[in-house]
């Protein structure tokens, strides 16, 4: 694991702070001082609709509880088997699944039999002295609940290994059923090949946190991952190469291994999506078949780490109508391995593409699925052509597309959105501002690309958004897709640039994770964290409790050997923030920064956290209980002088009380910074990039509140 004992932060010999108890308000912020017992909530992720601490013990397990399942249906019996084998390594119990007509007491009961208005995933979990039940409509509910149950029990329950222990299932009344339906992970197995065990691993941790589709990019520039009988040459030619590397012979899913991460996927209630990218994003398909080729020769296998590269040759009817007839065969044999409803056939980034080559593509591509009874799935760029009604367009655009609506420059992204919605397309929510898992969470990050427009996607931002608001304009108002056209939400976990240091090119020196490794420091904690945006209500969602729950999931990681990246921002068990130090220091999902100016006098401002120079605050305590803020990159001090609203500016460091503050913890382990000089408190005027650093009375206002990790 990486930079789990992060700068600034210091790792406090502590006594063991169970994991289960109930959080309350101030858990973290001294961890030193034992947190107050609370009847708030269990730190549960995502968060249910509704829960309920019940006093008194739980139900504690024994060698001989009963898992009890109330019908005779196989998939349910499945969801008994499943958790009976998940509790089995560390509890060392081989707990027997029975099935049963009647609630046994003192036992773990799983009853499908819950009413209709459940929905096919929502259930309700009781845990008290007498046992534990879990209801639904359903064997997806069950398992749906049974992803909460494991999160009521301690921690070290993920272990693969006998963890000697009660097992005491905290107690708790919760109703719960999710936000949308669809709530997604995207995998580039393409550019990185991620072998079948790999990929299993990955769906059961996604799982964990309720998400219920599992969407395998199989081909792109870099790679063929799916072997097609009747077009031997796509993985014998095609699979050969990934983003950086060549000479590969198996790097591809044969029909057997699809199906085994298929019926894998089925037994965790996942549906997976293929996806077979095109017109664009094709140098596999491209080098692999020749008649694809407007000159009809093989293009060379491509491993390097550009995009919009490669088209599909649609210049003329001959080679329309051999990507017509390609796609036929390759769809059709995909459909048939795929039990679920989607296809997806990309459609993004094909800049070389006229208008009418991208709608011959779009009418080769959607007839094909369609004619095998599949509903077609793409990118948002796929809204420019006519589609069938009913398509599910995947939205990957970002603040920059927001705030070009309605003005005379909106982008391309904003009118293939609107297009789409006037052709009734349905939406996945994968905004690549806050939803792709490939964008670094900050500079001192080790891998990651920053191409969005704010550049890194640290792990408030990830959580910090709403698929009904994310295409409307900056304030929310006004979204493109409608409520009612939100199917849900999708993680995207990119792999062209699967290294150490991938904002720029490789070196022989570079240091390749292996992909498990890369899938597991980006999508944790940030797949969560969306996990929580599809699932919980937008109304129970908060920044400040989800980081106090979240910070309760490290443990389940460390145990389950998760390589999490311990994400400043949250206060994980063990760690203890001190203000002395190299800090960010952040308000309101903002960073207090210089705008990377040297000169004296220059105001202080707000910015998207990134963690850069001019964000990096050192923090040295004085003899008089105040501290310097010392920028990083410029070398200068925060300085306050004059009255409220007066601009926060840095200056060359003279030691004066205008360039004193003292901090002074409030809840949820944030600081109020006050001048010594003025007596005023740092305030940020708005919770946006841009906005100013000013002093005003301590009104006790959130922005007025700082954290200083
Ligand atoms: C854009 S957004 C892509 C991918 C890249 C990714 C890198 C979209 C649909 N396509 O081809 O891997 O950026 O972040």
């Amino acid at each position: 694991m990486h930079r789990l004992h992060r700068r600034g932060r210091r790792l406090a010999v502590l006594v063991a702070v169970t994991l289960t108890l109930p959080l309350t308000a101030t858990v973290s912020q001294a961890v030193a001082a034992t947190p107050a017992p609370s009847t708030s909530a269990y730190a549960l992720v995502p968060l249910p609709v509704s829960q309920r601490v019940v006093a008194g013990h739980g139900f504690t397990l024994a060698p001989r509880t009963r898992i009890a399942v109330l019908s005779k249906d196989s998939q349910a019996l499945g969801v008994g088997t499943y958790l009976s084998k998940l509790l089995a390594p560390a509890t060392g119990y081989d707990l027997h699944v029975v099935k049963d007509t009647r609630a046994p007491k003192n036992a773990i009961v799983l009853d499908p039999n819950g009413p209709k208005n459940l929905g096919a995933e929502g259930y309700t979990l009781t845990s008290d002295r007498n046992g534990v039940v879990i209801r639904a409509h359903g064997a997806e509910g069950l398992f749906r609940g049974v992803q909460t149950l494991r999160q009521l029990l301690p921690a070290a329950v993920e272990s693969r290994s006998n963890q000697p222990r009660t097992w005491t299932v905290s107690p708790v009344q919760i109703s719960d059923s999710p936000r949308y339906e669809y709530r997604g992970v995207m995998l580039d197995v393409a550019r990185r090949f991620f072998p079948v065990d790999q990929v299993k691993r990955y769906i059961d941790e996604a799982a964990a946190y309720k998400i219920n589709t599992l969407h395998l990019h199989l081909t792109d520039d870099q790679g063929w991952r799916i072997a097609i009988d009747a077009l031997p040459d796509l993985t014998r030619i095609g699979a050969t190469t990934q983003s950086g590397f060549t000479g590969g012979t198996d790097w591809y899913y044969t029909a057997a291994d699809y199906k085994e991460i298929v019926a894998y996927a089925s037994s965790r209630f996942m549906t997976v999506v293929p996806e077979i990218d095109g017109p664009g994003h094709t140098d596999a398909a491209l080098a692999s078949v020749p008649g694809l080729n407007c000159d009809n020769k093989a293009k060379a296998p491509y491993s390097g780490f550009d995009v919009g590269i490669s088209l599909y040759c649609l210049e003329d009817g001959t080679h329309t109508g051999n990507v017509r007839r390609f796609l036929n065969t390759v769809i059709k044999e995909v459909a048939k391995l795929t039990p679920g409803p989607y296809i997806h056939i990309g459609g993004d980034e094909t800049p070389q593409a006229t208008p009418e080559q991208y709608a011959a593509y779009v009418k080769a591509a959607t007839d094909a699925t369609v004619g095998q009874a599949k509903t077609v799935m793409a990118w948002h760029q796929l809204g420019q052509a006519p589609i069938p009604a009913g398509t599910l367009l995947q939205y990957w655009g970002q603040d920059e597309d927001r705030e070009s609506i309605g003005t005379e420059k909106e982008t391309n992204s904003v009118r293939f959105v609107r297009n789409g919605v006037a052709q009734g397309a349905k939406f996945v929510m994968s905004p690549s501002d806050h939803a792709y898992l490939d964008m670094q969470y900050d500079v001192s990050t080790p891998y990651g690309v920053h191409w969005a427009e704010v550049g890194y996607v640290p792990v408030r931002r990830s959580y910090e958004w709403d698929p009904a608001t994310v295409t409307g304009t900056m304030d929310g108002t006004g979204p493109l897709v409608p409520a009612k056209n939100i199917a849900g939400v999708e993680a995207a976990l990119w792999a062209d640039r699967a290294y150490e240091g991938s904002g720029s090119l490789p070196t022989p020196k570079t240091n390749w994770p292996v992909p498990q490794a890369y899938a597991d420091y980006m999508s944790f904690p940030r797949l969560p964290a969306i996990a929580e945006v599809g699932w919980s209500p937008q109304s129970v969602r908060g920044w400040n409790g989800f980081r106090q729950r979240l910070a309760q999931q490290g443990p389940r990681w460390t145990a389950a050997g998760i390589g999490y990246f311990a994400a400043p921002g949250v206060p994980w068990p063990g760690t203890v923030t001190t203000v002395e130090g190299t800090h960010s220091i952040e308000t309101g999902g903002v960073a207090l920064e210089n705008a990377g100016s040297t000169s004296d006098g220059s105001d202080l401002l707000m910015w998207t956290p990134n963690r850069a120079d001019a964000q990096t605050w050192t923090i040295t305590a004085q003899s008089d209980d105040t501290y310097t803020l010392t920028n990083k990159r410029s070398g200068k001090c925060a300085e306050a002088t004059g009255g409220p609203g007066t601009a926060v500016v840095q200056r060359t460091c003279n030691g004066r009380t205008a360039q004193r503050w003292k901090a002074t913890p409030t809840n949820f382990d944030q600081y109020t910074i006050t001048s010594a000089g003025t007596g005023l408190v740092l305030t940020a005027t708005a919770s946006v990039k841009g906005a100013k650093a000013t002093q005003q009375p301590d009104t006790d206002t959130a922005l007025q509140h700082w954290t200083i990790d």
